[in-house]
């Protein structure tokens, strides 16, 4: 299966936190990363801390929807990170995107991710590495483009 990985942090050292979620990824059992987005550095949206590191990466995958988000938890556990509210300041959180064409809707896992599209931070990454990507049930991701520019993003080097 494809899946689509949004990457973020705004804890710690944000940007290596970032480059050390890409490493653990491709090391997940049969799991490979097809691309992977530049960095950027964007503001906090319903969250406070300092500005965050976010990226979005493609993977390969034959692991089940529930088992991948049980694997990209044990990554943020690895990277210390807590729960203490609501979008509180993070170490790392990986998101599943998209998965495949599917469409989830299970208690702790919903995909879409149902705010992706409302997110510069998500939307500009993915469609760095995939300009045509359909969102299903939404339909282009690019068409909801405009609708984020007044968000607070820019490309790392
Ligand atoms: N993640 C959130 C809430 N707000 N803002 C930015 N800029 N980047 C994020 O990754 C982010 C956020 C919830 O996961
Ligand atoms: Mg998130
Ligand atoms: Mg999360």
């Amino acid at each position: 299966m494809i899946a689509y990985i949004g990457i973020g942090a705004n804890l710690g050292d944000a940007s290596a936190n970032v480059d050390d979620a890409l490493v653990r990824l491709a090391a997940l059992d049969g799991c490979r990363v097809l691309a992977a987005s530049s960095k950027y550095r964007t503001a906090p949206i319903d969250s406070s801390g300092a500005d965050y590191v976010n990226a979005v990466a493609c993977i390969e995958t034959p692991l089940a929807a529930a088992a991948l988000l049980t694997a990209l938890h044990a990554i943020e556990l690895a990277h210390g990170r807590e729960r203490p509210y609501r979008n509180a300041p993070r170490t790392l959180d990986l998101d599943i995107l998209l998965y495949g064409d599917e469409q989830i809707d299970l208690p702790a896992l919903h995909v879409p991710h149902p705010r992706m599209l409302e997110r510069a931070f998500v939307l500009v990454p993915l469609l760095e590495i995939a300009p045509g990507i359909m969102v299903p049930g939404r339909g282009l991701a690019s068409g909801f483009l405009p609708a984020v520019a007044g968000q607070g993003i820019e490309a790392m080097e």
